[in-house]
């Protein structure tokens, strides 16, 4: 790999192009409502190029939000579970004419394609379990993802009826890495179970992920009354089948919701450059700054105190692994050149 690398001392020439990456990361803050014209909605639903849009109480004139059905003006209005929209009315069906600028847009991107996962979000929730296996790096990107878009994750280890000393441990490592941690069982104790995620749920959008299988519906059942289809695993084990098919938007309470989403097993971070990887990894942008050159991707280059870190053990070699695995296999631009 070959870059141009820029000592510390020539901060000023580098900084610019990684400032303004981050920034355009960063959706127009705070685009009022008011303007526009139109019924004001929120996108809660996302079937191939057809939406389910619960409009506002207000505009609906009931007094719970009435949801309808609806199609985009034109293919290129990008509209994604979440969306705050502006629908007009025309021969008795709805068109979403335009999308509230969003507060941010979770995704997941591979080489060749990036797959919206929701927008206008608080927090995500990463449900996982002892059983089907989890990949242990699921949780991390998943992590990483929260941490890119500037929002909270929450780690939560369901069917601890089961064994899982080695699901615990993970569960402390996400700990540590700043995640707040629940422990449940929605089969064991569906009531203590319902009780932590309210707690944790209130007055926030939160986006339930995870891979197949590990309880994302089973549990948002026990928090609100969605009657969500939930999954036997399947008999070959290692992959339950996915239940859930569609990413599904929930009131939750006065001004919070829950998200559903089908499970994935790759959750790619090809939009996140080795700048941004590194400051999403809390224990790598502790000693980054230090590095002697403000570009370092951490990987060969001379006095990089990340992989100084890791050989003192500072920094486990299991997240280092990660963090190049994730920059190589994701195909990463390096960070100094600002993002498409
Ligand atoms: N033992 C045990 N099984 C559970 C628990 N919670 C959920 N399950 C079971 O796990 C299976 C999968 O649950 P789902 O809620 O469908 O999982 P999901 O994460 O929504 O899966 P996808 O929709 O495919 O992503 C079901 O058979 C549930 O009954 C639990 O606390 N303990
Ligand atoms: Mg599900
Ligand atoms: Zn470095």
């Amino acid at each position: 790999m070959h870059q141009r690398l820029h000592p510390r001392e020539s901060a000023d020439d580098c900084e610019a192009p990684l400032a303004a990456g981050a920034a355009s990361k960063r959706k127009v803050q705070g685009s009022d409502e008011a303007e526009g014209t139109g019924i004001l909605g929120r996108v809660v639903a996302r079937f191939g190029q057809r939406f389910t849009v619960a409009l506002d109480a207000v505009a609906s004139a009931a007094a719970e939000a009435a949801e309808v059905d609806a199609i985009a003006r034109g293919r290129r209005l990008q509209v994604v579970v979440g969306d705050r929209v502006r629908c007009s009315q025309e021969h008795g069906s709805h068109v979403i004419e335009s999308v509230v600028p969003r507060r941010n847009l979770l995704f997941r991107a591979d080489a060749n394609r990036t797959k919206p996962l929701a927008a206008n979000v608080d927090q995500i929730a990463i449900v996982f379990a002892a059983q089907p296996p989890p990949q242990p790096e699921f949780a991390w990107r998943a992590m990483l993802a929260a941490s890119a878009a500037e929002i909270s994750a929450v780690a939560i280890l369901n069917k601890t009826d089961l064994e899982s000393s080695a699901a615990l441990a993970a569960l402390d490592e996400l700990a540590r890495l700043g995640a707040r941690v629940l422990r449940l069982s929605a089969r064991t104790d569906p009531a203590g179970a319902a009780a932590q995620l309210a707690l944790v749920c209130r007055g926030r959008v939160t986006l339930f992920v995870g891979q197949s299988g590990m309880g994302k519906s089973t549990l948002l059942n026990l928090l609100i009354d969605a009657r969500l289809r939930t999954g036997a695993l399947s008999r070959r084990g290692t992959h339950g089948r996915q239940t859930t098919t569609v990413t599904r938007w929930f009131a939750y309470g006065s001004d919070g919701a829950v998200i559903d989403s089908p499970g994935f097993h790759e959750f790619g971070l090809s939009h996140l450059s080795a700048a941004d990887l590194a400051r999403s990894m809390p224990e790598f942008a502790a000693v980054s700054p230090s590095c002697r050159f403000t570009n370092c991707r951490h990987a060969e280059e001379p006095g990089c105190q990340v992989r100084a870190a890791v050989a003192r053990g500072d920094i486990g070699l299991a997240r280092y692994e990660f963090y190049r695995k994730v920059l190589a296999l994701d195909n990463n631009s390096g960070g100094a050149h600002p993002r498409r």
